[in-house]
């Protein structure tokens, strides 16, 4: 490993680094806790480049939402300049490094109760409600991050490549048959989009239930991971958060017999998140939303099944078949959200 406090030593922090340690459980960056003498932590990352390819725009990104949100009042992240260039990121030649503030006293989780995900959609729908009126232009800091048709035909490339010979056994056969079987209907909302009739926002597009800090009372302090945040359906926001918050097990659990899709959790979510994003979502995309509570579940199945058939090459992975655990997880999961579609609907008609 690299000298980290090396690298801290790059950016204008206060205080003296004591000690570097590994936080958190992202699957993409490699993110470290800096403990200084001084009255404030910081958080180091090392970008994943070969997943966020154009590091001025991801951090532009960072910067402009991060401004505005602070500017309206809120808690955000922030983030600190290199001493050398002024940028808020540094790169050693081999890897680009960022570094900000560590939010004390806040909590993540894997798991969410009802009351906290009601707290969690209030946030989002928040968070995507004060980005509404951004100045700037934000950029894709992943092209077509979440478009269900080109996650769609990147499975079908990896099929055809077969890189890892993985296509051979009848257990990966049968995922693909039971994916594409629902392709076109998943793929609904790019079609929208070109008929004119589905707007996109800015949106988070990593609501995963640990990209955001809870105090101790299950308020939400600040929404973190903002690395994907761009224009999108809000569908990915509503959609993600559910996709980890309302599964009964882990996303990566082997107990698929174990997996269903929480109702409880779906009904406070989406009564949190419409009470803060009613005032900005057209009636399309509030019919919709329950949609995009069984679209993102099938869409993570894609990426991960694509993933393993690429011989694991996107996601960190800690055992040989933990892609394939997490397929077969969230191909569980999508059926359950899937089995519950009118339910939900009737849920989420009943909050207006
Ligand atoms: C990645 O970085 P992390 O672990 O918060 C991924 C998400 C996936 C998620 C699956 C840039 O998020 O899109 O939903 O893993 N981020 C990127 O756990 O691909
Ligand atoms: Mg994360």
């Amino acid at each position: 490993m690299k000298d980290l406090k090396n690298i801290a030593s790059a950016f204008a922090i206060e205080g003296a680094v004591k000690e570097i340690k590994p936080l958190g459980n992202g699957l993409i960056n490699d993110t470290f806790r800096i403990y200084t003498d001084g009255p404030k932590d910081y958080v180091l990352q090392r970008i994943n480049t070969a997943i966020f390819k154009d590091v001025e725009l991801l951090q532009h990104n960072i910067e402009c939402a991060t401004e505005h949100i602070r500017r309206k009042g809120a808690m955000t992240l922030r983030f600190f300049p290199c001493k050398a260039t002024g940028k808020t990121y540094w790169t050693d030649g081999e890897s680009h490094w960022r570094v900000s503030e560590f939010i004390p006293d806040a909590y993540t989780y894997e798991m969410v109760n009802p009351e906290y995900s009601y707290c969690a959609g209030k946030a989002f729908g928040e968070f995507e409600a004060m980005l509404a009126d951004i100045p700037e232009k934000l950029g894709e800091s992943i092209p077509d991050f979440h478009n269900m048709e080109l996650r769609a035909r990147q499975l079908h490339e990896a099929v055809s490549a077969d890189a890892a010979g993985r296509m051979a056994l009848p257990e990966v056969q049968d995922i693909l048959k039971d994916l594409l079987a629902y392709e076109e209907e998943m793929c609904k909302a790019e079609r929208l989009f070109r008929e004119g009739k589905l707007p996109k926002r800015i949106c988070h597009c990593d609501t995963k239930v640990n990209n955001m800090l809870f105090d101790k009372d299950g308020n939400i302090l600040c929404v973190i991971d903002l690395d994907t945040l761009m224009p999108s359906f809000v569908f990915s926001d509503f959609g993600d958060f559910l996709r980890t918050a309302a599964n009964t097990v882990a996303e990566d659990s082997p107990e698929v017999e174990k997996v269903d899709f929480r109702m409880d959790i779906f009904q406070a979510f989406a009564k949190g998140y419409l009470e803060s994003a009613r005032c900005f979502l057209t009636p399309l995309e509030t019919e919709n939303l329950p949609y995009g509570a069984c679209l993102f579940p099938y869409m993570q199945a894609v990426r991960f099944f694509a993933d393993y058939i690429n011989g694991d090459t996107y996601y960190k992975i800690q055992y040989p078949e933990h892609n394939l655990v997490r397929t077969r997880n969230q191909v569980a999961l999508f059926h359950a959200a899937y089995a519950k579609l009118s339910q939900m609907q009737e849920v989420i008609a009943g909050i207006q």
